[in-house]
Formats: structure tokens, sequence, C-alpha cells
């Protein structure tokens, strides 16, 4: 059965598209669609053609589990090509998504009505490739080449009004009467109007170089050769545009980058997957946030951002001031009213009485089915939900600073959750657009506990003789944005250091300890805010410089640990890095608290800016080559042999059979 049915009506074909979930362009709908464009050619009665979705998204890009494989013909070129060499009207009707080859296919038809649901873009070049399909040809004759430069180098999501605006789409309608519009619009339409034939709308060197100044700033190769092919395609003719433009698309989906760009986006997709439950989800619409400090004033502004009600919880009026001073957030210092609200939201003090005290004194207030999750970053679930009446209402929901802007958030199932919750979460998740991956309860969980052993390697490799701008600029030629010894001076020294003092007393005298950070912290170096930390910041500066007084100290702790420092070169601190998150990711997968290994590079891309292209630190060290992989292990598993013991059999040549299964996982 075709996933593209015909139904013809006073000389209307109409074609609909029904490939669910999300009519993604996979072989089938492309053969589809190619079928019933060549039976229409073939007839004499046909004066017009609409194509139509029977789902929620007319369209959501070609299907890129074909990427990694030479691709099946009729390829999306081909069956756009029979669109325009129809000799009648086709007219795309767009609801819901037309992302990447579905806003192509669209492009190649001569007029687009969407719905109010309607949303258009081009995602590719967030998968490592561009437009494959004609998005950079088109699109810059239908809106100038300064607006197709936006859209494509940007991938964002353009709805319906704005689509309008920019002339993306001919009318906008209300759903129900889409179809008869699109039909009213071909039967209307004195034959073809194809893109292809247009020149494109004129656009001034300024307000050209303007546009690709913007999206050329920390551009990607892929997103540079995207601008490339909007710029030179309108110049040259159409057909040659549009081969250049394939060309330049197939060497791009065939590269490593893209095919780690495409393994995540699978990754992404497994672990939010992995959060689905049978269960219903009531539907949420007020959230209460629990506690008007920085991280819960930042959690009100992030759902407030996803149009929730907010009421946000405390007793200290100042902190509540804040919250109110800039936004229409509701607060009150009154617990009762929490109890309007579906989920609520625990950001109080990293303190269990305090924070027990909280779930006794809200539950009584709550309807039944209201869910309360805890933010902790580490404090123990099980023991918070014993706090409660009905524990199976209780979860773990752990963000990432600045969670208006972080898209990375835990989600962690107490003893006691029930499907009902986890249900609710999942929803929350989605609506908030965030990357969701399940976790297990564990010391810092998924995230914080990979990131902990980053941050002890990168302290074992100063105390070894690097410099923190060493190390920072090691990381940055990776690809992080800023080195970590640079993001610790910005979030501040003390908040780490509270916590090595708290678990100071249970810390295993075995386990390797650096004490650098430590002293900087008793010499008043709390980092940026001090105007001193690993760096100094002279006059306030922006960034860090390295001064003698943090090269003393950390002389002074070399000297005490009896360590005699040596010059370590950039390969081997990236190298370090990468093992040393593989190692935490092994025993993470092991102790099931992460569900699999590419959790933790959903979690290191989207939480902490390792670099997406590489795929995350898993996917990076897999790809190596497995002698490389062993001398890697071996030397993380030399720098504490106890934190990285999962690797001890690499310092006798020998893979780790746990890190191997995992790294074998995300291949
Ligand atoms: N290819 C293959 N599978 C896809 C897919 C796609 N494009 N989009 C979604 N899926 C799967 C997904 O893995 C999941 O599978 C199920 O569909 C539901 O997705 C030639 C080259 C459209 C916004 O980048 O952004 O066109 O886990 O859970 O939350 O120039 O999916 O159920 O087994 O995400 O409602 C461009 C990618 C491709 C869009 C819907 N298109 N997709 O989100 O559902 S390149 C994209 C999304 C291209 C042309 C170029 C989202 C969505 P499973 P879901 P959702």
């Amino acid at each position: 059965m075709s996933v593209v049915s015909t139904t013809v009506e006073d000389g209307v074909a109409v074609l609909t598209m029904d490939n669910p979930p999300v009519n993604s362009g996979n072989a089938a709908m492309r053969s589809g669609l190619a079928d019933a464009l060549d039976s229409i050619a073939a007839r004499e009665d046909i004066r017009a053609v609409v194509i139509a979705s029977a789902n929620k998204h007319f369209y959501a890009g070609s299907d890129i589990s074909e990427f990694d494989r030479p691709l099946v013909d009729p390829q999306l070129p081909a069956v756009i090509e029979r669109i325009e060499t129809l000799t009648v009207p086709v007219v795309a009707a767009i609801t819901g998504l037309a992302l990447g080859g579905g806003f192509e296919l669209a492009l190649g038809c001569d007029a687009r009505i969407a719905d109010t649901t309607a949303a258009v873009g081009f995602p590719e070049v967030t998968l490592g490739i561009l437009p494959g399909a004609g998005g950079t040809v088109r699109g810059a004759r239908l809106v100038g080449v300064p607006a197709a430069i936006d859209l494509v180098a940007s991938a964002r999501r353009v709805k319906a009004d704005e689509a309008l605006r920019l002339g993306l789409v001919d009318e906008v309608v209300e759903s129900a009467d889409l179809v008869h519009a699109a039909t009213e619009r071909a039967q209307q339409m004195q034959g073809k109007n194809r893109l292809r034939d247009r020149t494109a709308p004129a656009a001034s060197v300024e307000e050209i170089d303007a546009a690709r100044a913007i999206a050329s700033k920390r551009a990607r190769p892929n997103v540079l050769a995207a601008i490339e092919a909007v710029c030179r395609g309108v110049d040259i003719d159409a057909s040659d545009a549009l081969a250049e433009e394939r060309l330049l698309f197939d060497s791009l989906r065939v590269g490593a980058e893209s095919s780690n760009l495409r393994y995540l986006f699978f990754a992404k997709s497994a672990a939010a997957k992995a959060l689905r439950t049978e269960a219903k989800a009531p539907a949420v619409s007020v959230v209460g946030i629990a506690g008007a400090g920085t991280m819960g004033a930042a959690l009100a502004r992030a759902f407030r951002a996803r149009r929730y009600d907010v009421i946000v919880y405390d007793t200290n009026r100042q902190a509540l001031d804040r919250v109110t001073a800039n936004s229409d957030i509701t607060v009150t210092d009154s617990i009762a009213d929490l109890g309007k609200t579906g989920l609520i939201v625990d950001a109080v003090f990293e303190d269990m009485d305090v924070k027990k005290s909280l779930l006794t004194s809200l539950e009584p207030h709550l309807a039944d089915d209201a869910v309360i999750v805890s933010n902790t970053s580490y404090l123990d679930l099980n023991e918070m939900a014993s706090a409660l009446d009905r524990p199976q209402r209780f979860a773990g929901l752990h963000f990432f600073n600045p969670p208006d802007r972080n898209p990375l958030v835990e989600v962690i199932r107490a003893g006691t959750t029930d499907g009902s919750t986890l249900a609710v979460l999942a929803s929350i998740v989605a609506k908030l657009g965030k990357s969701p991956i399940p976790a297990g309860i564990g010391d810092g969980f998924v995230a914080n506990r990979v990131y902990a052993d980053y941050r002890s390697q990168v302290e074992f490799l100063v105390e070894e003789g690097a410099s923190p701008a060493e190390v920072d600029a090691a990381l940055v030629e990776l690809g992080f944005a800023i080195g970590p010894f640079a993001v610790a001076d910005m979030s501040g020294l003390d908040i780490a250091w509270a916590r090595r003092k708290r678990l100071a007393p249970n810390r295993d005298p075995e386990q390797r300890y650096v004490t650098i950070a430590d002293r900087l912290c008793e010499a008043g170096r709390l980092g940026k805010k001090t105007g001193a930390g690993w760096y100094a910041y002279p006059d306030g500066a922006k960034r860090g410089i390295p001064d003698e007084v943090a090269a003393s100290i950390i002389d002074d702790a070399r000297r005490d640990a009896g360590v005699a420092p040596r010059s370590i070169d950039g390969d081997e601190i990236r190298d370090r890095v990468q093992g040393s998150m593989v190692c935490a990711a092994a025993s993470l997968v092991e102790n099931g608290i992460a569900g699999r290994a590419s959790d933790i590079d959903v979690a290191m891309t989207e939480g902490f800016a390792f670099p997406k292209w590489l795929g995350g630190p898993v996917r990076a060290l897999a790809l190596r080559d497995p002698s490389d992989v062993i001398d890697v292990l071996a030397v993380v598993h030399r720098s504490c042999p106890l934190s990285f013991a999962s690797a001890e059999p690499a310092t006798r040549g020998e893979m780790p059979e746990l890190i191997g299964r995992i790294l074998e996982s995300v291949r």
C-alpha cells in the first residue's frame, strides 16, 4: 500500500502523504510521490494538483536513517523535478512541519498554502549537511539572498504568520479549510509559477554582507558552504545551481561530522523514548516553583517562556520581588497557593531537612494528581520521597545552568515514582523543548558524575605540569567554546569547595586529591566574582589572564604532592579528558544509573558544550583506532587507579571488556 494516495475531483488531483509518525521522506514516500506524479502526467483530465498530508506534519524532512548508505532512487530532486515538469499548477497544503526536504518539496510547487499550525525551515545544517534538494536555490529565488542565508544557516523554524510575512507561504488558513483553500488556489492559477525560473529579489551588497557576517560567526564548514551555495546559486543557471548544491550535500552527507550529528539526533530520540510510558499524563498548565533563588527564578522563566502559568513560592519577600521585577510570573509567600498547580518544582536550598520539610508542608495543599519534582543535584531522592504520603507522585527533574537556555534535563525515577508521574514529566520536558535523559539515583546522577571525573582529570593535568591556560586552550581546540578553568572562574570556585569540604570526612584516602582549588579558595580566589580564581581579572576584565599568584599556588601544591611538573601536550590533555568521560560512562551504564552509553554523549553535548560534531566523548573515542584507545585508557587509569578502575586492563595492553562494549554500542 503506497504512502501516497490520490483522489481526483473536478479535474483537481489531491495527493495525500501518509507516512506516520512524522511523514519523514523515506524511499517509500519518494517513490509514492513519483508514481502519483507520473500517473498524473499521463492523464489529460487533470488541470491542477494539491499535495497534502494525512498526518500532523506535512513532511518532516528526509529520512535521516537512510543517509548512512547510498540513497535509493528516486531521490528527492527527481521528485521535485516531476512537480516542475507537470504543465498544471501544483499547490502545497502545509500543515504542521515542513522541514528540510519537506519544505524543499513545497518550494518545488507553484504555490504554498499553510494552516495556522504550520512551521517551515531548513534544519539540515544541524545535521552537518545543507539543504540538498533545492532549498538554497529556490529559497533565495523566493525571498532573496539575505533572508535565505538566515533561514539556511540558522536552521530556525518559521511559524505560519512569519512565513506569510516573509513570502515563504502565499496564504494562511485554518486547518479545516487547508485542502479546500489549496484546491481553490490551484484551480485559479493560470499555469506554472516555478521558483527556479525566477531571479532572486534584489538585495544590496551591504544587506548580503551583513547577513553573511551574522550567519558565519563561529560557523562550522557546512554552514559556510550553505551560505556560499545561497550566494552563488542566484548568479548561475538554476539547473547548474541545483546540481552544485546536490554535490555539496552528498559530500557532506558522507562526512564524519554529519554522521556524528545524525548519531546524536537518534541518541536524543532514544533517550526521550526511554521516558515514554503507557500511562496517561494529566495535562499541566500551572507550574509551581518552590524557592525564588537564582535557580528557582531561572526555572520560572524557563516555564513561562513555554507559556505555562507560573507561581513562585518563597518566604523571602526580597527574593520574590526580584522574580516579579521583570516578568508576568505570580509570586506568593503562602504555600497553600501552590495547591493550584499541576507540577511543583523544588528549587529550595540543597539541604535534605529543608527539602523534606517543604514536601511535608506542601503535600496537604495539592490535588491528588499533582506531581512534585526536586531539582536537587545530588541529594537522595528516595529519602526525600519518604516525607510524602503519596511518594508515587515524586521524582527528580534535574535542570542544568542556565535552565532557561541549557537544553539538558535529567529525569530521575525514585523507587516509588509511578508511570503517571513519568508520563507527566515526559510531556513537560517535551513542551519545554528539552533534551532529556533518564538517570538512576547515584551521586551526581549521570551528567554531573561524568563532569566530576572530567574536572578531576583536568586538575590532575595541572598538578602534573600543564597550566590552566594550556588545558583550556587544548579543549577549545577540541571544540569547546571555553575551557574548564575559565568556566570554573565564571561559576565560582566556592560551590565545589563547599561540596568537597562536606564530602571530606568520607573521602577514600586512596583517592587522588588535588589541593590546588582548595588553596585558591583559601587565598580568597573564588573566581571572576572576586577578581581572581584560576586566572586573574584585573579591573573586572571579561577574560582572565594567567598570573604569578596562581602559578605559585600551583607550584606549592605540586611540591607538597611530590609531583615533578612536566610539559604536557594538547593531545594528551584531550585524550585524558575524553578517556575519563568514557570511564565514567562505563561505570554509569554498568551500575544501571545510565540507560545507555549514548545518553552520556547527549548529556555532554547538550549540557556541557562538548563539541556536537564529534558526537560526544564516547562516540569520539569509539571512532578511534582500538590500540590508540587502549593507550589512552592506560594513561587515564594511571592518573588515578581508584577513580578509573574500569580502565585497568588497558595497562596490560587489553581493551577493558565493559568499555569495549559501550564503545561498540555507539558506533
Ligand atoms: N528521519 C528519520 N526518522 C525521523 C525523522 C527523520 N527526519 N524525524 C523524526 N524521526 C523519527 C524519530 O527518530 C522518532 O522515532 C519518530 O520519528 C518520532 O520523532 C534533502 C537532506 C519532526 C520535530 O531534521 O526534528 O531533509 O524514536 O519523537 O517530538 O535537504 O522528529 O519513535 O523510533 O522526534 O513530534 C531534515 C528531524 C532532514 C527533522 C517531530 N529534517 N525530526 O518531533 O517526534 S534532512 C529534520 C525532528 C533533509 C533535505 C535534507 C522531529 C520532529 P522513534 P520524534 P516529535
